[in-house]
């Protein structure tokens, strides 16, 4: 195996499920029982806020319950002990990853434990609910939304993603489907500077031709196995 020094990864929701937590496209994912366009877009949220608010208070509800698995652990691991470069960016709104040893994790479409208060943009680290309308505890307001990038707006901290992604010499992707961008295009910008990359996932995504190598599996045997050949090497 090579010696990499500078690895960005991108995993998605197949990383969370062996914890629990559904997929969205899968035949009993989450698109299946809330269509995409009433739960997932500002537009849907302005319709009908009451039935966006408990979609996220019963997914934040579920994220508490999980427990992280052998895959959380891993790159957890491979945080602690990669003495290269690493960014681990996550498309997920779980903790799993901080809740499996990883300390710095971007998450590039928002937290489900984080609230955003619309009136004065703060913050808050959040674990109850949000459908009654709690005051934001900076500015006293009831305006509370969930801390979530939907369908239509920008992803969080795309300009350091970006240039991670420039200066990779390994790009791995695990368990996201490649169906949501920018996301999803992160292995080509990746592959157009040099890097090498690298699919673990169930099946293989939209866009699996892009990588050097696909391999397919559950993240819970695929991620402490590539990990252990990483610190290995
Ligand atoms: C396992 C496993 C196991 C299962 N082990 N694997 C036309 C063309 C191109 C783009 C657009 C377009 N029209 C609109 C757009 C842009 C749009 C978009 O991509 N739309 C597509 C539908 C085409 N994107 C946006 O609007 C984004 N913003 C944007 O583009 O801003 C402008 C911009 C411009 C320039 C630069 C940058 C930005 C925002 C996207 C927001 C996505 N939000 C969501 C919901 C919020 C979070 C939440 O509620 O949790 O994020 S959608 C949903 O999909 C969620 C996920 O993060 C995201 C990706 O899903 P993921 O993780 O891939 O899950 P699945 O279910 O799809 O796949 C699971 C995978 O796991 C499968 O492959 C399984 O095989 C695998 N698996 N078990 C390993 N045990």
């Amino acid at each position: 195996m090579a010696v990499y020094r500078n690895i960005v990864i991108l995993t998605g929701a197949g990383i969370s499920a062996e914890s629990g937590l559904r997929t969205f496209r899968a035949d009993d994912g989450l698109w299946e029982d809330h269509p995409v366009e009433e739960v997932a877009t500002p537009e849907g949220f302005a319709r009908d806020p009451d039935l966006v608010q408990r979609f996220y208070d019963e997914r934040r509800a579920q994220v508490l319950a999980a427990e992280p698995n052998a895959a959380h652990r891993a790159l957890g691991r491979l945080e602690r002990e990669f003495t290269g470069e690493l960014l681990l960016v996550t498309q997920n709104i779980d903790d799993l990853h901080e809740r499996g040893g990883a300390s710095s994790v971007l998450h590039m479409h928002g937290e489900a434990l984080s609230a955003w208060c619309r009136a004065c943009d703060a913050r808050h680290l959040w674990q109850g609910t949000l459908r009654d309308g709690p005051a934001c505890p900076t500015c006293g307001e009831a305006a509370m939304r969930p801390d979530i990038v939907w369908f239509g707006e920008m992803p969080y901290q795309m300009e350091r993603i970006f240039a991670a992604l420039a200066e990779a010499d390994l790009f791995v992707s695990i368990g996201t489907s490649g169906a949501v961008y920018p996301a999803a295009g992160f292995v080509q910008q990746a592959a157009d500077h040099g890097a090498r990359t690298l699919e673990l996932n169930l099946e293989r995504s939209a866009g699996s031709h892009w990588f050097d190598e696909t391999r397919l599996g559950t993240a819970s045997t695929l991620v402490p196995q590539w990990v252990g050949e990483v610190l290995g090497a």
